[in-house]
């Protein structure tokens, strides 16, 4: 992978296809490596059992690598209908007659030796586009990491302890920056044209391509994600109370389910038995200590702990209304998907087009949680926007729409049905998203409401 100008670059050789798919694997299998009770389980109506993402992303394996691209008779034709997102809404997984854990593992694990097989055999050169530069071994190796981040959100809402690993992270910047931070520092972007999207990732999505000539005036955008400080601020000064911050629908959904924090947040310190802080890694902030205090402060539950809420993290867990709401009450706005991306640079990622050194991007869950803001100043873009690429998915002002001249590529159902005003665009990837499903280009999206996904945001403004 490399510039999006560039001729098609080679395609991935099979070595490093064969290593991404097994690191995928490898993450879906140490997400469910707990007692069956869990995986059966529906810890949320938001979410499918974690045993049904389990032989989903086979299932699915299956249908794109073995019978579309390999021509392989179908190995269980009986299931497709379970494991077929359009046919049952997470809701009503639990009731449908998944495959057991075990039998789940078996299934996949499998489909994948097939599928081992299939790519031993397939010419990578091959003009068919299934199989042109790899596409559908990324198109499934993407897909398992994009569930791997849902099984995480899983069990983050779960609220079960000691199933998540947890890690180290670099510091951030709060020492040098001094005591408080007033407001954020904010990095300019010069008027112009920029090319948005992408014609030469082997591995995009249709709803990257085709790639396409954006301009747009000059503009400000945060060097760095909201931290929890930044919100707190917000909070502190009834934002939640202020109809004046809100879109109506975001205001009248507030009112309505209570909501008056980020999720997970609770006011007034560890509570219950669940709330002890326990375990050495109950607080890593990072920073110096310099987290907002127990007792009438905000804590937190992350994978089933409470901690005080690091003011130096970005905020995560906030929906599209409540991003919205904050950039409104701070004098700013939310990016749009165009000016978040243009201030990449027009890179696979902002630092250029080679993969993320662990100095660069918080991915891939080296711990379990955002890194403090300033923690990645080599990760920075050319106009010097940092934390673009890991930490949070950052919510932007954008519908989820089509670009001009859009193709679905391989079925409708990946991207085209979600088009319209139903979904906002988040960029980026959090801290749970792996170095192979993320890119300047990669666009994500879900419903405006949504909160229990690994997201955040950055706000912008016009110059002038
Ligand atoms: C792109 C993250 C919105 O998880 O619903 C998974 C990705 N598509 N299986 C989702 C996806 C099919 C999708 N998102
Ligand atoms: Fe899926």
């Amino acid at each position: 992978m490399r510039e999006r100008h560039a001729p098609p670059p080679p395609a991935a050789g099979k070595e490093l296809i064969a290593a991404e798919l097994a690191a995928a694997r490898a993450r879906s299998l140490a997400y469910t490596d707990m007692e069956d009770d869990l995986l059966v389980r529906q810890h949320s109506p938001l979410m499918s059992p974690l045993v049904w993402d389990l032989a989903h992303v086979g299932n699915y394996e299956e249908l794109w690598v073995l019978r579309a691209a390999g021509g392989i008779t179908p190995l269980r034709p009986e299931i497709d209908d379970i494991y077929d997102a359009f046919k049952h809404p997470r809701k009503d997984r639990p009731s449908l007659p998944l495959l057991g854990p075990a039998e789940a593992r078996r299934y996949i694990s499998g489909v994948r030796g097939r599928v081992l097989d299939v790519l031993d055999a397939v010419d990578l050169d091959d003009p068919d586009p299934l199989r042109a530069g790899g596409f559908v071994f990324g198109l499934v190796v993407q897909h398992e990491h994009q569930h791997d981040e849902t099984m995480l959100a899983t069990l983050q809402l779960s609220g079960e302890p000691g199933l998540i690993q947890d890690g180290e992270l670099p510091a951030g910047c709060a020492q040098d920056a001094g005591e408080t931070r007033s407001g954020q520092d904010e990095v300019f972007v010069p008027p112009g044209p920029f090319v948005m999207g992408t014609d030469a990732l082997p591995w995009a999505y249709d709803n990257e391509r085709p790639s396409h000539l954006m301009d747009l005036p000059a503009y400000w955008i945060d060097r760095w994600p909201v931290s929890n400080g930044d919100y707190l601020a917000f909070i502190a000064d009834g934002g939640y109370d202020d109809p004046r911050w809100w879109r109506p629908e975001g205001w009248e959904w507030v009112r309505q389910k209570g909501i008056h924090a980020p999720l997970f947040w609770t006011r007034g310190g560890a509570e219950g038995g669940a709330g002890r802080r326990t375990g050495s890694h109950a607080v890593h902030t990072g920073n110096g200590g310099r987290h907002a205090a127990g007792g009438d402060g905000w804590w937190r539950r992350r994978f089933g702990r409470m901690e005080p809420v690091p003011l130096d993290e970005p905020v995560q867990h906030v929906s599209w209304y409540e991003a919205d709401a904050y950039a409104r009450w701070a004098g700013k706005r939310l990016p749009t998907e165009a000016e978040w991306e243009k201030a990449c640079g027009g890179r696979r990622f902002p630092w250029g087009d080679a993969d993320p050194r662990p100095d660069q991007a918080n991915l891939g869950h080296r711990a379990a949680r955002p890194a403090p803001v300033g923690a990645y100043p080599a990760g920075a873009g050319p106009y010097g926007a940092e934390q673009m690429i890991g930490d949070v998915w950052e919510w932007t002002s954008s519908w989820f729409q089509p670009y001009p001249g859009f193709r679905s590529f391989p079925y409708p159902e990946y991207s085209e049905v979600f088009f319209g005003e139903t979904y906002r665009v988040l960029r980026g990837g959090s801290w749970a998203t792996h170095s192979a499903a993320i890119r300047t280009t990669f666009r994500n999206w879900d419903y405006p409401i949504r909160r229990q996904i690994f997201a955040g945001f950055r706000c912008a403004r016009v110059a002038g």
